[in-house]
């Protein structure tokens, strides 16, 4: 049955003017990183409902992230976070990763969870405060030299909540000295990726509010600073496919955290609530990928996909198996745009025949197409089903309640 629908499919792709190897060659490609706190307990301000069977320390969560790229094979690196994370050798951590068939992906430094930063972190105006704050980045570089990470993820709560109540162009000014001594620590083949957040947890200001900010200082600190677009960090109705082909063109786009929002960053399955986006996503990062600038294909390839997401409610691994099924589908729609026909409505100014060339990708069912991607992988033609009826589930019960949270 599969293989019936699958040759109907390559038939019509064909007719199509699709070249479906090429679309299988890149499906096999793709690579989605796991964040460590993605299977880890988490909540909301209101609660934080513990699991029974959540991992209890960073090697366990690691555990569970393999089974994650065992059944998916599209995730053989998992991100970590400072001091969520922190273990007394990095090194064993490293070795129990790649044990398991993985690498420890990008470091991402904890400055929210201390009392000393309530007012701040890199921005606060005591220098103590600062100081404490960009030894912990240095330190995040170290761990990131020890793993064998290439990536330091940037997340900054620094903000503030009332008209008046910080100098907002000292903050600027202490948040790119920070970034500056931070980067001149890295390594020529690390990378600093910056992320931003227009709110929360601080609600009048937040010192890197928009991509702008962020892509301000990667331009002042150079090359190897970048842009990370968090889809869950922008007002409802911003044009996220936008601000990725403007990054992607200024050769400054260095990674995502993908995840879904319904109102703010609800952190919810990516796909969940507006796949659409997603594939325009990719509609852009695949557009750029056959640009006629290396610099931009090169941009192109080293971005970071990444998940960024809390599972407050469902169960995590099956929670993460869905998120990265989803950005496969949608990147599989994407692959099945015929980009010429788009350039050639374009062309013509044929604003609806060039809608309607993105659009139809979108509305092919792309299940033929991965059941044969993942047959040549040699994974499972259904990751979720193959999980729930592994013996992973009852095994992770001995662990108990109240693991690690985050
Ligand atoms: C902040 O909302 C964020 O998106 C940052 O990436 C953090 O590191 C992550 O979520 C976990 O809190
Ligand atoms: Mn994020």
């Amino acid at each position: 049955m599969t293989d019936r629908a699958y040759a109907w499919f390559e038939e019509q792709q064909k007719a199509r003017g699709i070249d479906v190897e090429q679309v299988k060659a890149k499906l096999k490609a793709l690579r989605i990183e796991t964040p460590s706190w993605g299977y880890g307990d988490s909540g909301t301000r209101f609660k934080t409902f513990q699991k029974v069977g959540v991992p209890r320390n960073p090697f366990e969560k690691l555990e569970d992230a393999a089974q994650v790229h065992r059944l998916t094979g599209l995730c053989p690196s998992v991100a970590i976070h400072i001091p969520w994370d922190k273990v007394d050798d990095y090194r064993a951590l490293r070795a129990h990763a790649e044990n398991l068939g993985l690498s420890i992906g990008a470091v991402n430094p904890n400055l929210f969870q201390e009392d000393e930063y309530m007012l701040g972190s890199v921005c606060n105006a005591d220098p103590a405060v600062r100081r404490k704050a960009i030894a912990h980045l240095l330190e995040c570089v170290d761990i990131a030299k020890e793993t064998g990470s290439r990536d330091l993820s940037l997340w900054f709560a620094d903000g503030t909540n009332y008209p008046g109540q910080a100098d907002l162009r000292k903050r600027k000014g202490w948040m790119l000295e920070a970034l500056q001594e931070m980067y001149k620590a890295l390594t020529p083949d690390m990378r600093m990726l910056i992320e931003y957040k227009f709110f929360e947890p601080a609600f009048y200001h937040t010192d890197l509010a928009d991509w702008g900010m962020a892509f301000n200082m990667a331009c002042k600190l150079g090359p190897q600073a970048q842009v990370l677009v968090d889809t869950g960090h922008h007002a409802p109705g911003t044009n996220v496919e936008h601000i990725v082909a403007y990054l992607i063109d200024e050769k400054k786009l260095g990674g995502f955290h993908f995840n879904s929002r319904k109102y703010a960053d609800d952190d919810l399955i990516v796909g969940a609530i507006n796949p659409y986006e997603l594939f325009l996503i990719f509609y852009q990062i695949i557009s750029a990928s056959a640009d006629a600038d290396e610099g931009i294909r090169e941009t192109v390839r080293n971005i970071a996909y990444m998940i960024d997401q809390s599972h407050n409610i469902e169960p995590k691994i099956p929670a993460m198996i869905r998120s990265v099924l989803n950005v496969q589908t949608q990147y599989a729609k994407a692959l099945l745009i015929n980009l010429d026909e788009v350039a050639a409505a374009q062309e013509a100014q044929d604003v609806l025949a060039a809608e309607d060339a993105v659009r139809r990708a979108f509305e092919i069912d792309v299940t033929p197409l991965l059941h044969a991607v993942r047959e040549e992988m040699g994974v499972p033609v259904d990751p979720m089903q193959a999980y729930l009826e592994s013996s992973y589930p009852q095994k992770i019960l001995s662990r108990g309640k109240g693991g690690a949270s985050w």
